[in-house]
């Protein structure tokens, strides 16, 4: 209501404004021939009318823009808790309906107001304080959670804002005084969200008992999506001197945006103010991520916050409560072992401090290995490390990083960890390490930065020691290119495929076409000028398709072919949501229904190379009778799957080509877990090889399965996107390969779907380095980093391709390859855009 009340003043201004000049018409002066024929003295009398009438305006100007706009209150709200000494948390005071509550807040409230009578930039703009919660304070006290409200004139805003800011208690023998505020904390709140909150009808109380797990969700979850406009907040309490253990069980929200959107703040506090947010969630969480948080003492507030747009199901959360315990640090006297963040993979506690003193042998040297470390607050730079942060010998670590050693020359070290009291994150685990001093890495080599790789990855062309140390004064091989400037050896098939691997460019420069012009497809070098000039200069379309632009042209190999056979230079225009076609055929929606991951978070707590649930859901394993995983396959349709031909030949011991020995496991995420609810099982009813399949060379290694009964797409199973014969995937475009195949050459096979980034590699170079085995039904990709490769039990898996609208191809099939994870022998797959119309044929789709 005060809002709309100063609304209708500000509209009545203009109103008044124009009355007044409308007055100003009426005056004499006005009348212009009067004017003209008066005598000086007439004239005198005018003038001084005319000026006594400039003047009132102004002052009435004046006394407007003083009382309308100058004076025109500002909404303030402060909201922030306060610790109250020599009072005893009593149960009533939980609940705001008792006398004890009332009581209480009537004195803090007095407390306030007498705080901020004392102010004479404060007093004159108070309108009402309000608690909202007490809680049981560190100290055998009470904490009360208060909302001040103010009306501040704009000119007096300033000010009022230092006197706040600086607001002091006055000091007061706490002894002498049976009640007394000792500590308080004010912050300013957004008065449009803050008030909704203090009158919402969406606002829970909950306290949860020794051994009891609480459960509360958002609004309509799971059946209905959460209301728009929302303002909620969940007070979860648990009993005097216990800790919450705060875990959402399934987030599934709008996308993020910046300052905006829906979204769920979880605060270590009973007052909603951003000191004490632990955490700002948003977008879907795939089930894997550990969405656990744990507060500093034994009250916690969860708020929601809807715009206006978008349906989604919201979140499921739990929480119990346990005993504070002594968290974490200590002596360490092995010579190795591991220790984590408290609690980790969840979320450590704010307002923590953690020392773990670390002392080997005597005659070795100590060294700590980082496997995962995740200090990353908002706004702070990681290398300033204010908040939240890992110190070792006075360095501070924090932010978010890759794996790292950090090495002592001595047998001790001392690791302090430090959360301040906002914004939480997951941790790290450290691995420490005591070492020879002289042989710091038996059998394998030492980085300088004292982690230790194999000693085949000395040389070999790939950054294993991340600081280049094992890469630093090689003899290039005969499969090397030796860089110019660095001296780097890079294996020869990175030259000339895009990627300026070399960091000079020396690897990409023999490739290129002269200064000032463009290289074309085909390898012909036009005139920069010719490029996008809507003309085919090269004569494959290659100058005109990275324009954005469409140009209809004769169809080459470099255009996209509409299904009213018109032809478009634009580059992979299939499903970008742009309509190319004139027909708009490249954007129909029964074809552009694929590759959508409906997880828009990560699960950072994946240990090396394991697949998130949900992260390929186009991902199937395929069981034969009798016999555990056996190939991988790639769902298309709600009835068809992809897979390679191979896997479907027979042998001596088995009909592999009889579909009613096969089952396929979609959603499927653990192979220990077929019987997950997330998991569907179908058998195979028909099974279609391409014809073509070649099994010495493995030429059109490809094949169609038909499942017995469709499966509904859900967040674990959906269809990934048939490229169009003419997609391009470039040269050095990072992929994604994933199955459960053996982890190693000759080695058992994966329990969690595995993944793996790798590169397209330069059809002719690979060819070079498989002896000339490939086709152009193939193509070559292989790791950067070294180590792992497609293996037995991946075939038949996909290639995915993340393309620029976010969805994900089919780029591959995996093959065939020589041994795996083997230097200079990158895996080969099916090019699947080569096989589009077999698919078509196959499918229909
Ligand atoms: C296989 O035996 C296999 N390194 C698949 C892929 C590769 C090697 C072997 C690629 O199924």
């Amino acid at each position: 209501m005060k809002d709309s009340d100063s609304m209708m003043k500000y509209n009545n201004r203009p109103q008044s404004m124009n009355g007044f000049e409308e007055g100003v018409e009426f005056l004499p002066a006005a009348n212009t021939k009067k004017v003209e024929k008066a005598g000086p003295k007439k004239k005198l009398a005018i003038f001084g009318v005319v000026i006594g009438a400039a003047l009132l305006s102004l002052t009435i100007g004046l006394l407007v823009w003083h009382f309308a706009y100058r004076n025109a209150p500002v909404q303030k709200l402060y909201t922030g808790y306060l610790r109250i000494a020599n009072t005893q948390f009593v149960e009533a005071y939980e609940n705001s309906t008792t006398r004890e509550f009332a009581d209480l807040s009537v004195k803090v409230i007095s407390t306030l107001r007498t705080l901020y009578n004392g102010e004479k930039d404060i007093a004159p703009y108070l309108q009402q304080c309000s608690i909202s919660a007490f809680s049981e304070g560190s100290d055998n006290n009470v904490v009360g959670y208060y909302w001040s409200e103010f009306s501040v004139p704009a000119f007096r805003e300033e000010a009022f804002e230092k006197a706040i800011s600086e607001l002091k208690l006055p000091t007061v023998n706490l002894r002498q005084r049976a009640f007394a505020v000792d500590s308080l904390v004010a912050y300013p709140t957004d008065p449009q969200i803050a008030r909704n909150f203090k009158n919402s009808s969406c606002a829970f109380f909950l306290h949860s008992s020794a051994g009891v797990m609480t459960k509360f969700s958002s609004p309509g979850f799971p059946d209905t999506p959460y209301p728009p406009n929302a303002r909620c907040l969940w007070t979860l309490r648990a009993d005097a001197g216990q800790m919450i253990r705060l875990k959402f069980k399934t987030f599934k929200m709008e996308k993020c945006k910046a300052n905006a959107g829906d979204f769920v703040m979880v605060y270590d506090s009973l007052s909603p103010i951003e000191p004490r947010a632990q955490i700002r969630l948003c977008g879907i969480y795939p089930p894997s991520y550990n969405l656990t948080f744990f507060s500093s003492s034994n009250v916690m507030l969860v708020t929601l916050v809807t715009d206006n747009v978008g349906k989604f199901p919201g979140f499921l959360a739990e929480f119990s409560q346990f005993p504070k315990t002594s968290l974490c640090g200590g002596y360490i006297r092995d010579a190795s072992g591991v220790f984590t963040s408290p609690y980790f993979p969840g979320h450590y506690p704010p307002k923590i401090e953690c020392i773990w003193d670390i002392q080997v042998p005597d005659n070795k040297f100590v060294k700590l290995r980082f496997n995962m470390f995740y200090l990353a607050e908002p706004g702070v730079p990681v290398t300033k490390c204010t908040k939240d942060f890992v110190e070792i010998n006075g360095q501070k670590y924090c932010g978010e990083r890759k794996f790292f050693v950090v090495s002592n020359n001595s047998s001790k070290m001392s690791v302090r960890f430090v959360s301040d009291q906002s914004y939480t994150d997951t941790g790290f685990t450290a691995e420490y390490l005591s070492y020879e001093p002289r042989n710091p890495c038996p059998d394998q080599f030492a980085c300088k930065s004292g982690r230790c790789i194999r000693l085949d990855q000395k040389c070999d062309g790939w950054n294993d020691c991340e600081d280049f140390s094992d890469e630093k004064s090689c003899t290039c091989t005969a499969l090397q290119f030796r860089c110019t400037n660095s001296k780097l050896c890079k294996p020869s098939y990175f030259v000339c495929d895009g990627v300026n691997d070399c960091g000079d460019s020396s690897d990409e420069l023999a490739c290129q076409c002269p200064n000032n012009t463009y290289k074309c497809g085909n390898g012909k070098c036009i005139p920069e000028s010719q490029k996008c000039d809507r003309t085919d200069n090269c004569g494959d379309g290659s100058d005109e398709a990275e324009c954005g632009r469409v140009l209809s042209t004769t169809c080459t190999e470099y255009t996209y072919k509409c299904k009213n056979n018109q032809c478009i230079t634009k580059k992979n225009p299939e499903c970008d949501g742009e309509n190319d076609c004139s027909d708009g055929s490249d954007e129909i929606s029964a074809k552009c229904n694929c590759g959508k991951r409906p997880f828009t978070k990560k699960s950072r707590i994946v240990g090396g190379v394991n697949a998130d649930t949900g992260e390929f859901p186009w991902q199937v394993s395929l069981h034969v009778k009798g016999n555990k995983h056996t190939c991988g396959a790639s769902l298309v349709s709600p009835t068809m799957l992809i897979s390679a031909a191979h896997c479907f030949q027979d042998d001596q011991s088995m009909r592999y080509s009889d579909a009613s020995l096969w089952t396929a496991y979609l959603g499927l995420h653990d192979q220990a877990q077929l019987n997950s609810k997330d998991v569907v099982e179908r058998k195979i009813k028909r099974i279609m090889a391409h014809i073509g399949f070649n099994d010495n060379t493995y030429d059109n290694d490809i094949s169609v399965l038909e499942l017995e009964k469709p499966v509904d797409y859900t967040d674990f199973i959906q269809p990934i996107c048939i490229p169009e014969s003419t997609h391009d995937f470039p040269v050095g475009k990072p992929i994604w390969v994933t199955g459960w195949g053996a982890l190693k050459e000759g080695g058992g096979a994966a329990v969690i779907l595995q993944k793996a980034e790798i590169r397209i590699i330069n059809q002719t170079e690979c060819n070079k380095l498989l002896d000339g085995q490939l086709t152009p039904r193939m193509l070559c990709a292989g790791f950067v980093s070294g180590g792992i490769d497609a293996c037995q039990g991946d075939s038949g898996g996909p290639l995915s391709s993340v393309e620029l609208n976010n969805k994900v191809y089919l780029a591959g099939i995996v093959s065939w390859g020589e041994g795996c994870a083997r230097r200079n022998k990158p895996g080969v797959y099916t090019r699947v855009a080569m096989m589009r119309d077999w698919i078509r044929d196959k499918t229909g789709l």
